[in-house]
This record gives structure tokens, C-alpha cells and sequence, in this order.
């Protein structure tokens, strides 16, 4: 769909000062936006007659988001604004009462304006992310009785990982300066990956106890790492009572309405499969439904998954339940939830769900699992699974099916559909337990996954390390991404894990790259520039898209290119997919 550009300036100009996307405070600024059509050259923002330049943080051949940030010391406790803007010949402002010659301003109370004043933990956090099973097996004796071999390719099944493994190799994740873990699910379920929870209450006997759990976030808490769990909202293992008991009492039962079944199978495969749920018996429900002949489940799933019927959102009772089970969850100690396939789950559920949590427990994360285009749910999470960014990068970088503007355009687009705090809240990622690992997809090439592990480091969000990828660990698709980590140092890649601490280290010395406001351009058609700025402190990216040589000489910003005039920027040219990182003030 090609979108032709409003011919007359003044027929797009948006703004909405109750829409945070618009008009929110960031740490110690407000932030105002407004969005226009490409032929708006300039915005000025006028603020209590002070004025207020713009840096552009999304541009198509369409439309353009300008970016004010102003000092909130600077309008008190009343702010009237408007914005002058200047196209080809003509000059007007925005206002109160739309676009004209004088424009009434807009008033607000700097008290009404939403936002943080002080940054939340998990604004810019280092998360290391953990497939429970595959980690580390720390204690023998709590292993499941059939285990697959840990051999490459690895196949679905048992390794014996546990929450001693985590507890007692919290130091590495300590010495990648992560401050949080993200840990698949571990309560009490049907398979390996645990996505199947028979009780929302317990701990996988397979992973050790409640008392382990608690003193895997007691001893994390002590090295300062917060423990993030895995909870599926949107079903649960075919095994929890809740199920069989809906199932074998059917309309009597407390938890029928728990569920959606879509048809009444024969009395004789009911009473089978209730026997056989009761000893969580996964190959016998098997040969049993593949015997009655059905195709898919007689009961709503995540998707033709028989082992994981999907919850009913409109039953009030489950999130009742549900925010129970959270809360109890966080009086252990807990930091925050990813929540499974946050996108499936009715958004009125999941916002109630989120409120709810939220009211009692200001500091816990909620980082939904969404794919696709995600920009929808930021009402409803703190955060979420950035795969929207990972497949940009990746499209650019890897398939090729997108150009460095479209991947330009494309982060723009982020940026200017957040506010700027959430941005730094998103949970950016390369990889997960549900894709290929990042080292395959680049296919080995270092210098491209040295570019990509930084670029990501310096756009805004978290940084989340995928447990095995600061080694070098391997694996394909789902199973084999879930490789037992490699402990013994001999077979650790030295070059990939000095990348991550050294950006990590970028992170931790620059309240810019963590917190920072941001805007992206392409230089020269190749190369990528990423400017971050907070207060003092500031630090430009430069990274090489293409595989070929690329004039830098002049791709330091214009926002930047005062501070850095002291700073002589030497380099001339970046090699095919070099980058390079400029502190402009340490
Ligand atoms: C297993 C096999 C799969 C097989 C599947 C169905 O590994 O190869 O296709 O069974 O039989 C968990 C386990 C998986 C398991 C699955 C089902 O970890 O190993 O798969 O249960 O038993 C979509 C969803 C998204 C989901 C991914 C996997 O939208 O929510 O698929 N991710 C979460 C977890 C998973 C977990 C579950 C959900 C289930 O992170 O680990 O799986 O609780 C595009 C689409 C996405 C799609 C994505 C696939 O991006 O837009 O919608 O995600 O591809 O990665
Ligand atoms: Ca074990």
C-alpha cells in the first residue's frame, strides 16, 4: 500500500495531551510529540514562552514524530504549550483549537502528566534468561526417571537441570553484570518445559522444593539478582485437577467453566482419559485419543495442543484466581512475571490482571509474550518480548528481506509508540527457548553477531542474554535451542563472551544507553547511527549495515556533533558490518 503524503501541511498535525504516547514525563523531563506530515520541516515547542527545539525519532516518506524534551523544573505546576511549525513557505502553530495563524495553548497540571520521576529497576536491566531444565543438575537426586542424553541435536525430554543448578551458578550470572533471571516455568507439570502446569502453587518436584526456591531468590536477592517467572495464563496442563475434575464432572464442577469444550466425547473415552490424566500419563492419552480417531482436541487449546487447554478469560473466577496466584508468588520473593502467550489471552483479563498486580506491587515487572506487531498491549505490561525488534534486526541483518531505511523507519516506529520510559523497558532479545540461536542464524560469522549483540545493547530496553549465547552455545530449532549449558570453560567462546561483558559494560557506565532519550538515522545509506543522550552524558553508535566499506567521516549527528567537536571523531571508514561506539563526555 503506497500512502501518499497530505499535500497541505496542515491537514495532518496529531497530537493528544491524555495520550502518554504524546505527552509524559521520562526521569527528569517531560516529553511532548507530535506527529505530522513529511512536509512539516521543523517543530518549535513553546512552553510558557520558552522554547523547546525537536529531534525527529520517526520518519517514513509519510510522516515524521517530532520529539520535545523539556527540564521539569522549567514550567512549575501549570504548562501551556503549543507547537510553531514550518513547511515550504508557510509557517503555523498547534494548539488547543487545532492549526492556525494563533493558536489557543494547551493547558495541563504538570501533576496530571504520567510517567516516572525516578527510574524503576527494570527500566534498562541486564535479564538472564534460563531453560530451567537444561542449566545445570546440581542435585541427582531429585532427577526425573527417564532422561534424553544431552547430545546435539538435543530432543525434547528430561536433562535433570534444577534450582540448586541456578542457585549454585548464580556467580556466573553475577559476573555478566545481569541484575535479574528470567526463568522458564517451574511449577509442577507434565513436560520438561514445564509450559503444561499441573499447580500454579508448587514447585517441579524434578527441580527440588519450595525451600530450594526460596533460597535460590534469598541468595540472588543477596547478589543483587532479581528472579523473574514464567506463568501461563492462557492454559494450563491437561493434567491440573482443575481440568480432570471439570472433565469428569462436567456441568457439577466448580472449574467447568474454567474451560471451553467445544463437544461431549463417549462416556467410555471419558472414563479412560480421566484414568489416564490422573497419573499424567502423556503417551497412553496418546495411543487413546489417536485410537477414538479425533484430530484436535474437543475442548479450546493453545492450538491442537491436547496437553494444554486453553483457560476461559471470561470467567471472572480465573482471574480471581490467578492474581492469587501471583501475589503468592511475589510474598516469596519474586520480581516480576513473563506471562506465556500474553497475546492469546483477552485483553480486558490480562489489563485486570495487570492493574490488579500492579496496585500492590509498584516494583514487579510484567513482560508479556507477544509476537508480531506488539505496540497494542503497552497498557497491559510494563514490558514485553521484543520480537518485533529482533525480527527488524534480524530482517536487515540476516535475511536480507528488509533495507537499512526500512529498518530505520522501523525502529522510529518504536520509538515514537512508547513512551520514552517504556522503551527502556522492553525486553529486547536476540533469541529465546523458542527460536534458533542467535550463532546459527548469523551462521558463525562473528563480526555480525559482535554488531548485532551491540546494536541491541545500545538501542533502548533491557538487554536479555539467552542462557549458553554469551558462550557460544549452539542449537537450531525448538529443542535443540535448549542445549545443556556448557560449564566446563575450555569450550566457552572467549570472543563471544567478551563481547557481551564488554557491552554490558557500556550499560552500566552510560545512564544514556540505560535510561537515555534516543534518536536513529542512516548515514550514507549503510550506516546506522544511534544517538542516546541523558543530562551529561552521551553516546553515539555507528554501525555498518552492509557487508562493504562505508564512509563514516560525517555520520556523527547533528545533535551530537557539537559535543563531539571536542572529541574528534578520527575514524574515517567502518568495515562490511563494523560498528563503533563514541563516549563523547568520559
Ligand atoms: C512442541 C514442539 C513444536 C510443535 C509443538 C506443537 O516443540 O515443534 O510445533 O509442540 O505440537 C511449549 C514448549 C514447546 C512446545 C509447545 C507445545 O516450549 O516446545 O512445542 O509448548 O507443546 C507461537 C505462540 C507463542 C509460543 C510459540 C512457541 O504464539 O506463544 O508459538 N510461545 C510460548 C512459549 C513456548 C511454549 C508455549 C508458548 C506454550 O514461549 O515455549 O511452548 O505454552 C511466529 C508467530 C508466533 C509463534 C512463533 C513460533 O512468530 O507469529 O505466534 O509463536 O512464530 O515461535
Ligand atoms: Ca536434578
Amino acid at each position: 500500500l503506497e500512502l501518499k503524503p497530505p499535500v497541505d501541511p496542515r491537514d495532518y498535525v496529531v497530537h493528544d495531551e491524555n495520550d502518554e504516547v504524546f505527552l509524559h514525563r521520562h526521569l527528569d523531563h517531560y516529553v511532548f510529540r507530535l506527529r505530522t506530515g513529511v512536509k512539516v520541516l521543523k517543530s518549535i515547542l513553546v512552553v510558557n514562552n520558552e522554547e523547546y527545539d525537536a529531534s525527529v525519532v520517526y520518519e517514513t516518506g509519510f510522516e515524521k514524530v517530532f520529539e520535545h524534551n523539556v527540564p521539569v523544573e522549567k514550567p512549575g505546576k501549570a504548562i501551556t504549550y503549543y507547537f510553531r511549525l514550518e513547511a515550504p513557505g508557510e509557517e503555523f502553530s498547534y494548539g488547543f483549537n487545532g492549526v492556525g495563524e494563533r493558536v489557543q495553548p494547551i493547558q495541563v497540571y504538570t501533576g496530571d502528566i504520567k510517567g516516572f520521576d525516578k527510574p524503576a529497576w527494570y527500566m534498562g536491566a541486564v535479564y538472564y534468561h534460563i531453560f530451567v531444565d537444561s542449566f545445570y543438575n546440581a542435585d541427582r537426586s531429585n532427577d526425573p526417571p527417564v532422561k534424553v542424553p544431552d547430545t546435539a541435536p538435543r530432543s525434547h525430554g528430561y536433562l535433570g537441570g534444577d534450582l540448586k543448578g541456578v542457585t549454585e551458578k548464580l556467580d556466573h550470572v553475577v559476573s555478566l553484570g545481569a541484575e535479574a533471571i528470567y526463568l522458564t516455568p517451574i511449577f509442577p507439570a507434565g513436560s520438561y518445559h514445564r509450559y503444561d502446569v499441573k499447580d500454579y502453587l508448587g514447585v517441579d518436584p524434578y527441580l527440588g522444593s519450595i525451600e530450594d526456591f526460596e533460597e535460590l531468590v534469598r541468595k540472588a536477592e543477596e547478589k543483587g539478582i532479581k528472579i523473574v517467572l514464567d506463568i501461563t495464563l492462557h492454559h494450563m496442563g491437561v493434567c491440573h485437577q482443575f481440568f480432570r475434575d471439570a472433565l469428569t464432572r462436567r456441568e457439577k464442577s466448580d472449574y467447568w467453566d474454567w474451560f471451553i469444550f467445544l463437544e461431549k466425547p463417549s462416556q467410555d473415552f471419558l472414563s479412560q482419559a480421566v484414568k489416564l490424566i490422573e497419573e499424567c500419563n502423556y503417551q497412553g492419552l496418546r495411543n487413546l485419543i489417536f485410537r477414538a480417531g479425533y484430530r484436535r482436541p474437543f475442548y479450546e487449546a493453545f492450538y491442537t495442543v491436547w496437553a494444554m487447554p486453553r483457560i476461559n478469560h471470561e470467567n471472572p473466577e480465573t482471574l480471581k484466581y490467578f492474581i492469587h496466584v501471583a501475589e503468592s508468588w511475589i510474598g516469596r520473593g519474586v520480581r516480576g512475571f513473563r506471562i506465556d502467550v500474553a497475546h492469546g489471552v483477552m485483553d480486558t483479563w490480562m489489563q485486570a490482571f495487570y492493574r490488579a498486580v500492579k496496585k500492590n506491587s509498584k516494583d514487579v515487572v510484567i513482560i508479556g509474550e507477544v509476537c508480531d506487531h506488539p505496540f497494542l498491549y503497552r497498557d497491559y505490561m510494563d514490558s514485553y518480548m521484543n520480537y518485533w525488534l529482533r525480527y527488524i534486526l534480524l530482517g536487515t541483518l540476516v535475511k536480507g528481506d528488509l533495507s537499512p531505511r526500512e529498518m530505520v523507519a522501523k525502529i522510529g516506529e518504536i520509538l515514537a509508540s512508547h513512551p520514552v520510559y517504556q522503551a527502556t523497558m522492553l525486553y529486547n532479545l536476540l533469541g529465546s527457548h523458542d527460536t534458533p540461536r542467535i550463532i546459527e542464524l548469523v551462521k558463525k560469522d562473528k563480526t555480525l553477531l559482535k554488531l548485532l549483540i551491540n546494536l541491541l545493547n545500545i538501542l533502548p530496553g533491557s538487554l536479555a542474554i539467552y542462557y549458553g549465547d554469551e558462550v557460544g552455545l549452539e542449537g537450531g530449532n525448538d529443542p535443540d535451542n535448549r542445549r545443556l549449558m556448557k560449564w566446563d570453560r575450555r569450550e566457552w567462546d572467549e570472543e563471544v563472551l567478551t563481547t557481551y561483558l564488554e557491552a554490558v559494560e557500556t550499560r552500566r557506565k552510560h545512564t544514556a544507553v540505560r535510561y537515555g532519550f534516543t534518536r536513529t538515522w542512516l548515514c550514507n545509506d549503510k550506516v546506522l547511527v544511534v544517538e542516546r543522550w541523558l543530562q551529561g552524558d552521551k553516546v553515539t553508535g555507528l554501525f555498518n549495515l552492509t557487508g562493504e566499506e562505508a564512509d563514516v567521516s560525517d555520520c556523527v549527528g547533528k545533535l551530537f556533533r557539537e559535543a563531539s567537536s571536542n572529541n574528534h571523531v578520527e575514524m574515517k571508514s567502518l568495515r562490511g558490518h563494523d560498528f563503533v561506539i563514541i563516549a563523547h563526555n568520559r
